[in-house]
This record gives C-alpha cells, structure tokens and sequence, in this order.
C-alpha cells in the first residue's frame, strides 16, 4: 500500500495489480488524489453543455435486465417515431439553442437500417453546425447483425451521414461473465472496443460509459477501467467517461438498495486515478442527483453531462431526471460551489465561461 499511495503522490502511472487496491483505500485519501489529478487538468472548471436527448424508439429485439427503458411486460408502452416527428423535435430544440443532439436507439427488428441512419442525413442538411453525437456500439452491432453490414459499411453511412461522435452507451461491464447474466446476447466487450477503436482509427471521437451499482463488484469496475485504459493508450479517442449509477425501478434484477453516496464518490475518484489518458469525468447528474455530481467535482469529476431536456432511460428506471435541468440551475449551483461554470461543445471546446 505504501507503494500506491507513493505513486499517488508523485502521479506516476497504477500498475493494473495496484489498480485492484484502490478500494481498499478511504474515501478522502482517494479523494485528495483525484481531486489534485482533477484540478492540474481543469482547474476550478466545471465543464456541461446544452443538449437534448432523442431516443426514437424502446421497441427492443435485446432483453437486457438493468433495463426499464425498453418496452417490455414492466413497462407496455412501445413506440417507434418517424422521421418527421423527429425533425420536429429537432426543429423545437434548435429554436431553444442546443449544440447537441444525443441520439440513442433500442434496437428495433421492424425497422430498417435507412430508419436508423437517415435521419442524420435529414439533420445535417437542415442544421450542418448541430453537433449529432448518435449510435452506440451496441446499435452498431445490431445492424451489423440485423442487416448483415459490416461495422465498416454502418461507420461510412452514419459518416457520410453525419453523425459527429459516437456516444459511450452499451459498454456496461465488460466483465464476460457478470455480462451473459444482465446483457445476454448484446453486443459483446471485445466488440464494443474494437468498435470505438474503428471509429477513433478514422480520426474520430467518443465516449464511453461504465454501469455500475447492479450485481458487478468492485473488481469488474476495475477490469472494465483497466480495458478501457488499453484501448486509450492506444488511439486517444475517448472524450469522457461517463460513470452510470444504475438506477433499480422496473427492472429485472433482484436488488432492492441503490448504491450510497459513499461508493459512487469512490468510484468516480477512482476513475480519475485510473484513467490517467482519458482528460474528462462526468459526473452524470441524471443518475447520480445534481447535488451529488456537485460534490463529485471535488472527488476527480469535471463536467456534468448537459442540459438534456428530455431523458427516458434513466428515468424509466427510477432516476428524477425526466425533464432535464436547466441552464440557470447549472450556472448558480457551480458558482455558489466557488466552481467556474463553463459551457462546452460536444468536443470539449470551450463556448463561454460565466466568471
Ligand atoms: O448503455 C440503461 C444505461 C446507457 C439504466 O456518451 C441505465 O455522452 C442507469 O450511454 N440505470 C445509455 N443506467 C446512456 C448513455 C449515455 C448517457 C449520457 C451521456 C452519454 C455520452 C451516454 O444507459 C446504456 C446503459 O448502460 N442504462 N438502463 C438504468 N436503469
């Protein structure tokens, strides 16, 4: 231990054998580190953007058990929108000043694979300067299986479409054996990297996520940081990563408790710690409450998601974030915290700084 704590004091890369003691650690000795790492990179910065999430269908050919978003017996309500309905909330949000539309799909056998990509074309040709952060792996991996496209053929279209990053979802935890029994069948650990690593090998960017707080132990978070890791040494393209606490209404997996506050914050200064290659943390407010990803910006988090308008994953599970949160509610929350609230694009370019 006195190793580690050595390492933590000089920056010095965690071996993957220290990585694994990390827990082992107390929270504000894990905090001091995190947050040190935290502010050499960002300062007192406290990065969001203005966004609106899309997600045009929960039909779902997957029966992933953490899920409540898909339609399914614990939550009958299917629909699968049209291209026209969103072009119209598309339209609505641009007038309301989003950057970025977020737009994540279940994967839908009735449709086709022009349902899922053309859409893009639609918005880029209306809005080129709208940033499409769209299709997850494991969306990708669903039409590859689908309609027999290669990953390569499904990156052309959602490129010469226009889709600008990829977004993190469908990562959960990489760990093959807690995975056969909450994600069955979904797109697989080795597939999800070696998807982000064709995307980041065409000179783009994306993020990637990391649920927790279901039936994985601290262990797994560890492998899936340590995977993660390898794969940024590699290419550089991740942006963020996005911790999800899972959220455990209408779901179907027996747990009754929601993670406490405690082991969320060690885990988000643990990220930190570990991915010392990938620069930002968000600390997503929709699963972890808006005061808690407050406080987890002095535990090695430095950004808050966005503004989002609209969630349906999250909330179909429990979590208060239906509604998105307001620009105002940002602002005042990081600057009574004595934080710099900063807007940034999808990219990490910074848009305005509120002194
Ligand atoms: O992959 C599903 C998760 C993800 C629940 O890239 C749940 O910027 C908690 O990936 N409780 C989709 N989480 C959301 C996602 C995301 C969100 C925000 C930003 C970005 C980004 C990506 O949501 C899924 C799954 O891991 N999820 N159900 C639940 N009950």
């Amino acid at each position: 231990m006195r190793d580690l704590i050595q390492k933590l004091e000089t920056e010095e890369r965690i071996s993957e054998e220290e990585a694994y003691k990390l827990y082992d650690l107390d929270l504000f000795t894990l905090a001091k580190y995190a947050h040190k790492k935290r502010t050499k990179l960002h300062g007192k910065k406290v990065y969001f953007n203005i966004n609106r999430h899309i997600n045009p269908t929960n039909i779902c050919a997957d029966t992933c058990k953490f899920c409540a978003f898909s339609a399914h017996r614990k939550n009958p309500n299917p629909y699968l929108m049209s291209h026209e309905e969103i072009m119209q909330i598309v339209d609505e949000t641009v007038g309301r000043g989003t950057k970025e539309v977020h737009i994540v799909s279940a994967h839908n056998k009735d449709t086709s694979w022009q349902w899922y990509l053309e859409i893009f074309k639609m918005i880029k040709a209306k809005y080129p300067n709208l940033h499409i952060k769209a299709m997850t792996a494991a969306e990708i991996d669903f039409l590859h299986r689908r309609f027999g496209m290669s990953y390569e053929e499904v990156m052309e279209k959602m490129l010469e479409y226009g889709v600008d990053s990829m977004p993190g979802g469908g990562a959960e935890i990489f760990d093959e054996e807690i995975r056969a029994k909450i994600c069955k069948g979904k797109v697989s650990s080795e597939n999800w990297l070696k998807i982000h690593k064709l995307w980041h090998s065409k000179g783009k960017q994306s993020n990637a996520t990391m649920l927790f707080g279901h039936i994985e132990e601290r262990k797994h978070r560890i492998d899936h940081l340590l995977r993660l890791r390898k794969l940024q040494d590699e290419t550089g393209g991740f942006n963020a990563l996005i911790p999800l606490v899972w959220q455990k209404d209408n779901s179907f997996l027996d747990i009754k408790e929601q993670l406490d506050s405690e082991e969320i914050l060690k885990t988000i200064a643990i990220a930190r710690l570990v991915l010392d290659n990938v620069k930002n943390i968000k600390a997503y407010w929709a699963t972890m409450g808006l005061n808690l990803a407050m406080v987890a910006q002095e535990f090695g988090a430095n950004d808050l998601d966005g503004t989002i308008e609209k969630e349906s994953i999250q909330s179909a599970g429990g979590a208060k974030s239906a509604r998105g949160t307001k620009l105002e509610t940002f602002i005042e929350l990081i600057k009574t915290s004595n934080l710099i609230p900063v807007e940034r694009d999808s990219l990490y370019n910074e848009i305005r700084i509120y002194e």
